[in-house]
């Protein structure tokens, strides 16, 4: 039996444009994992959702004039679609919204409550009668009482980093009415008791293994004497109901329902193709799933100390993640790309600008793994240039033109490989064995890395093997050729598969490669290059890869 795999990325916000920062940092790797592990004859499942509740989605419904269902209906359709075209194949991209979420949730407050890790509590909030509703801390803004800059958040100033309460600041008003008459109210609120459950997390987090350095050590700073109980619900509409006398009129606070709903699309994904969820998330059933968390550095406390405490402290036998691949940030000339800020290039730009694949494979080959990383147009530029058209486009052009116009038709069967042949299949086979080891590792740099020295060792073979020479002289050894390079080819755009899905299928249909929805990973690449089934293929043309231009690239990011 293959094995099970259930591989999710953080699910993005509903509102607000995407931007590369939001594809690079778990999007965009956890499908080239899926696709991957679905190459190797994983049983795979990828899902994903948008996040849904909680303030901002209020405020922006509020601002779009429609009411917060309406909204996310939209939003939810456009970002699908954005997904959809930059390639992302989830089998269930569903919505913390969803009916089974809300129903989820609910339960496992209740196992929480039940076990004794739900406190109340009264909490003093900021009330704005002029918005007639509470504020979130960071939706009050004022004079930051440490370096008097004058746009200081109730929760942070960006100024001068110092951590704020809204309290604190001087001249406080409104981030969204500018309004300075401010109320301080006491208002109810439930916590998950976190801090009674440091010893169990830690315990938890020491039977896993496989995770970056820099997610572990995040985790365990989190984790320790100092953790914080975790207030879970807000004074808000827009959201999961509470289901507890007095708590009418809440909901649950956005970061306590997000993650439930990787369990919540299971199920829904389950229900609709008749699968049993059990078998990624419950007991025994989920024993032989693995289960593989993509997200940026930020999300990663939530998905180290309260999702983990959510499914521990329910008591009942959830299955909680193996492995969480940690992203740092994609930056854009040194700032964070930002929704809120305007800043870098959203999705759709990158888009309209350029096909996918070229987005896919800088992304993939400079995955911000252990550091930040800086996104520069003319860096950009110069390295798709020379990766996708002037090493992989161009050696498809060349071995699919030189074999078309040589031979009009089969390559003849006949010829024997010589020693050229059998040293490049042996270098070939350990090549494609470092990437699939690199992509079983989750190590994306190193697995694009790879990929194209791959690309560049296929190149000097062919210049090597001249097979245009060859068939001046000796029409049998330029068959050969054609027929090893022909294979080479296939087994490059094969590995790169997950990577560039499309680029490596257009490659893969014009050596006459069999075209299939996903492409096996070859087993045995002696026999693709110099074995049976070298033999009979036809290329077809091959549209050259075109040269993406700096200019344009910097003028589609702000
Ligand atoms: N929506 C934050 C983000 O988009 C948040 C992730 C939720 S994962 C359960 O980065
Ligand atoms: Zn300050």
């Amino acid at each position: 039996m293959s094995r099970r795999i259930l591989i999710t990325s953080a699910l993005p916000y509903v509102s607000g444009a995407k931007h590369l920062g939001n594809l690079v940092g778990s999007l965009l790797p956890a499908d080239v994992h899926a696709r991957f592990h679905r190459q190797i004859g994983s049983d795979v499942l990828f899902v994903c959702a948008t996040d849904e509740h909680g303030t901002p989605t209020e405020i922006a419904a509020a601002r779009a004039g429609l009411d917060p269902r309406r909204f996310c209906d939209e939003a939810h359709a456009r970002q699908a679609e954005t997904w959809r075209r930059f390639g992302l194949s989830f089998d269930h991209f569903g919505r913390s919204s969803a009916p089974s979420n809300h129903a989820l949730t609910q339960q496992l407050y209740r196992r929480l409550d039940a076990e004794g890790l739900i406190a109340e509590r009264g909490v003093r909030q900021v009330w704005s009668p002029a918005d007639g509703r509470y504020l979130p801390d960071r939706y009050v803004l004022g004079t930051c009482p440490h370096c008097g800059d004058a746009e200081a958040r109730g929760d942070q100033c960006d100024a001068c980093s110092v951590l704020l309460d809204p309290e604190e600041l001087i001249a406080p008003r409104s981030a969204l009415s500018g309004e300075t008459r401010l109320e301080l109210r006491e208002s109810r609120h439930l916590f998950l008791r976190q801090s009674a459950l440091v010893e169990r997390l830690n315990g938890w987090l020491d039977t896993r293994s496989g995770w970056p350095p820099f997610v572990v050590s995040l985790a365990r700073s989190w984790l320790t004497a100092d953790l914080k109980d975790r207030c879970i619900t807000r004074d808000l509409a827009w959201g999961v109901t509470v289901p507890r006398p007095g708590f009418e009129g809440k909901v649950f606070y956005v970061w306590f329902d997000a993650p439930i709903a990787y369990i919540a699309a299971t199920q829904d994904w389950a229900a609709a193709w008749g699968r049993d969820w059990r078998d990624w998330w419950w007991g025994e059933a989920a024993r032989d799933s693995r289960y593989v968390q993509f997200l940026g550095k930020d999300n990663v406390p939530f998905h180290t100390v309260s999702f983990p405490a959510t499914l521990l402290g329910s008591g009942e036998p959830w299955r909680t993640v193996d492995v969480i691949k940690g992203f740092h940030w994609l930056t854009h000339e040194g700032d964070k790309f930002s929704t809120s800020r305007n800043r870098g290039l959203s999705c759709d730009a990158a888009l309209a600008a350029l096909p996918a694949d070229i987005w896919r494979w800088w992304l993939i080959a400079n995955a911000p793994e252990t550091a930040d990383v800086t996104f520069q147009a003319a860096r950009f530029a110069t390295e798709v240039n020379k990766d996708l058209a002037d090493v992989f486009g161009n050696l498809v052009q060349r071995v699919t033109r030189f074999a078309a116009s040589a031979f009009a038709g089969p390559i003849p069967a006949e010829g024997r490989p010589d020693g050229l042949e059998r040293a490049l299949a042996a270098d070939v086979t350990r090549r494609v064995a470092a990437i699939r080891a690199h992509h079983e590792a989750r190590e994306f740099r190193r697995a694009a890395a790879e990929t194209r020295a791959l690309w560049a060792r296929a190149n000097a073979y062919v210049q090597e093997a001249a097979p245009w020479s060859a068939i001046r002289h000796d029409r049998l050894r330029a068959a050969v050729v054609t027929r090893v390079a022909l294979g080479l080819v296939e087994l490059c755009a094969t590995v790169a598969w997950s990577i560039v899905p499309s680029l490596a299928a257009s490659a893969i249909v014009a050596v006459g490669g069999t075209e299939a929805e996903v492409p096996g990973w070859p087993g045995d690449v002696e026999d693709v290059l110099i074995g049976d089934r070298s033999r009979a293929r036809v290329p077809r043309p091959f549209a050259p890869v075109a040269k993406v231009d700096a200019e344009s690239v910097g003028a589609a990011c702000r």
